[in-house]
C-alpha cells in the first residue's frame, strides 16, 4: 500500500490463505492464547532465516496440531498417532537433502509414541523434533497426559494426578540426554517475551544444526492450553511460567556433537545411495529373464525346522543377483521348532506393491498341514509343490498343477534330512523356469563354508530338479485342465 512500508509480515514459510475452511482462511484453528500457533510461527520464521523453506518437511501429529499441513508451505506428511519420529526418519534417509521436522505434542510424544521418539533419537537421525508439552492431551478434551503434574486434574485423573497410581511426570528432556546419540536437547517455554525469545534462538539453532548434518535434535515447549485448563490465556501463560516450570525444568540438556567410533555410525545416505545403484542397474543392458511373466508369488510353508524361510531367503537373493524386484515376509509362530512356518516370496520385473500374497501363483507345501492350509489360496492356473510321494487321500486342488516331490525321501537318500528345502528348491527352479540354477549354486557357494554340506546342497538340487525332469510322478492326480500328475 502506498505510504506503508511492511516491517512485519507473515513469515513466506506460510501459505497466503489457509483453505482448511472457506470462511476462516486468514487464520488458524487453534485457540486464543494456544502455544501451537507460537511454535508455529517460530518454526516458519527460521525455515526462511535458513532459507530452507523449499527443501523442508514437517511431519504433523495427531493432536490440536494435526492440521499443521494447512499452515505451512513446505513439504508435508500427516502420520498415525506417535509415529511421527518413524515417519521423519523414512523421509530423511530416503532424500538426506531435506529438512525434516517431527511435530508432536506430549500425548503423541511421550505416551502412544514413546518408542519411536527414543529409537529416533537413540539412532542420532539427523531430523528435528519439535515437542509441544502442554501437560494435557488437548484435542481429545483434557486426559491424563504422561507430563501432567501431580496434583492436577483432568478428565482421566479427577482428583489430580497422584504419583503412586499414575507414576511421576515424564521428563523428556533428561530422558532423551540419557542417550549417547542425541545432538542437541533444549526445553524452552512460551510464557513471556524472553522465554519465546530464547525458543526462537533454540528452534533456529536446532534447524541449523541438521541443515549441517549435525544430526538428531529435540526442543521442548512448555506450551499454554487455556481451553483445556479452564484459564484464561493470560492466567495460562502465567502458569506455565510459573508452575509448569517447577516440575520441567528450562535449559541446555545436551549440546555437542556426539562421537560414535566410526564403524558404528551408518550414513543416512545409505537408501539414496542404494537408490542411484539401482537407477544406474537400470540403464544397464537388460538381462536375461529367465521366467516369462513379469511377477511370480511363491507361498513356502512347512514346520518351523524344515528350513521354509531359508529357501524363500535362497530364492530371493537368487532374484536379487539376477537384478529382479524381490521381497521375502516371514511368517512364524512362537515355537522355534516344530510350530508352523511360512513365507511369502515375490520376484518381479516391476516394482512390488506388497509383499503379502493372497493367492500364490506357486505353493511350496513342505508338509500335509499347509497342503490343506493354503492349497485353495493358490491362484488359478498356479502349482502346488507337495513334500510328500502320494497327496493326501480325498485331497483335490482343482484350480491348480499339484506336483509331489518327495524332497524329504530324497534328502533322506543323499543322506540328510536337512536338505529337503534345497531338493524342492531345485524342483522348483526347474518347474517354474523361474531363475537359473547356477544363480542358486553360485549363492550356495559363497554361503556355504563346509565342503562337505556344499556338496550336499549341490547335490539335492540336481535330485530335485531330476526328479521332476525325469517326470516320476508318484501320487498323480488328473486334473480337469488337462494336466496330469
Ligand atoms: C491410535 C490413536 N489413539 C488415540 C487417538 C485419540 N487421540 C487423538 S489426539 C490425542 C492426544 C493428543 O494429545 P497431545 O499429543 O498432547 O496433543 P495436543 O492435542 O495437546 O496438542 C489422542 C489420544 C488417536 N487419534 N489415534
Amino acid at each position: 500500500m502506498e505510504g506503508y512500508q511492511v516491517i512485519h509480515e507473515k513469515s513466506p514459510a506460510f501459505y497466503d490463505k489457509y483453505e482448511r475452511k472457506a470462511e476462516l482462511q486468514h487464520q488458524t484453528h487453534y485457540c486464543p492464547g494456544c502455544g501451537h500457533g507460537i511454535v508455529h510461527k517460530l518454526i516458519a520464521e527460521a525455515l526462511t532465516d535458513l532459507g530452507v523453506t523449499d527443501r523442508a518437511v514437517l511431519v504433523s501429529p495427531v493432536g490440536c496440531s494435526v492440521f499443521a499441513y494447512y499452515y505451512f508451505d513446505v513439504g508435508n506428511v500427516q502420520v498415525a498417532h506417535g509415529r511421527a519420529p518413524a515417519a521423519a526418519t523414512a523421509l530423511k534417509r530416503a532424500n538426506p537433502q531435506s529438512i525434516v521436522m517431527s511435530y508432536q505434542g506430549d500425548g503423541d510424544l511421550a505416551a502412544i509414541g514413546t518408542a519411536e521418539i527414543i529409537h529416533a533419537a537413540n539412532r542420532g537421525e539427523n531430523i528435528t523434533v519439535f515437542f509441544v508439552n502442554n501437560a494435557i492431551y488437548g484435542m481429545t478434551g483434557g486426559q491424563m497426559a504422561p507430563t501432567t503434574l501431580v496434583g492436577q486434574k483432568s478428565t482421566t485423573s479427577p482428583w489430580g494426578r497422584r504419583s503412586h497410581n499414575e507414576g511421576l511426570p515424564i521428563h523428556v528432556c533428561e530422558l532423551l540426554a540419557g542417550l549417547e546419540t542425541p545432538t542437541y536437547l533444549e526445553r524452552v517455554a512460551l510464557n513471556d517475551m524472553k522465554n519465546i525469545m530464547k525458543a526462537k534462538k533454540a528452534v533456529k539453532k536446532a534447524l541449523e544444526i541438521q541443515k549441517n548434518g549435525g544430526g538428531f535434535s529435540l526442543i521442548e515447549f512448555l506450551s499454554p492450553c487455556p481451553t483445556i485448563l479452564k484459564m484464561d490465556p493470560v492466567v495460562a501463560r502465567n502458569w506455565v511460567g510459573e508452575t509448569l516450570v517447577k516440575t520441567f525444568p528450562l535449559g541446555v540438556f545436551r549440546d555437542r556433537k556426539p562421537e560414535l567410533p566410526v564403524d558404528a555410525k551408518v550414513p543416512a545416505k545409505t537408501i539414496a545411495e542404494a537408490l542411484e545403484v539401482a537407477e544406474s542397474a537400470a540403464t544397464q543392458p537388460a538381462v536375461k529373464r529367465h521366467h516369462h511373466t513379469r511377477e511370480l508369488t511363491v507361498k513356502i510353508a512347512g514346520f518351523g525346522g524344515q528350513g521354509v524361510l531359508l529357501m524363500g531367503q535362497l530364492l530371493a537373493e537368487m532374484g536379487l543377483r539376477e537384478q529382479m524386484e524381490v521381497s521375502w515376509l516371514p511368517s512364524y509362530g512362537p515355537e522355534m521348532r516344530s510350530g508352523s512356518a511360512h513365507c511369502h516370496v515375490i520376484l518381479s520385473h516391476d516394482r512390488i506393491g506388497s509383499p503379502l500374497i493372497s493367492q500364490p501363483d506357486v505353493l511350496v507345501a513342505m508338509n500335509e498341514l499347509s497342503l490343506h492350509k493354503f492349497a485353495h489360496s493358490v491362484a488359478s492356473g498356479g502349482m502346488i509343490l507337495y513334500n510328500n510321494t502320494t497327496l493326501p487321500e480325498g485331497f483335490n486342488a482343482l484350480q491348480a498343477r499339484v506336483v509331489c516331490v518327495p524332497a524329504a525321501e530324497i534328502a533322506d537318500a543323499l543322506g540328510s534330512a536337512k536338505v529337503a528345502n534345497v531338493v524342492m528348491l531345485g524342483a522348483l527352479l526347474e518347474e517354474t523356469e523361474c531363475l537359473p540354477a547356477e544363480s542358486a549354486i553360485g549363492i550356495l557357494e559363497e554361503t556355504v563354508k563346509n565342503p562337505k554340506l556344499l556338496d550336499l546342497d549341490k547335490q539335492a538340487i540336481a535330485a530335485g530338479r531330476d526328479y521332476v525332469d525325469s517326470k516320476i510322478e508318484v501320487g498323480a492326480v488328473a486334473q480337469p485342465d488337462g494336466y496330469s500328475y
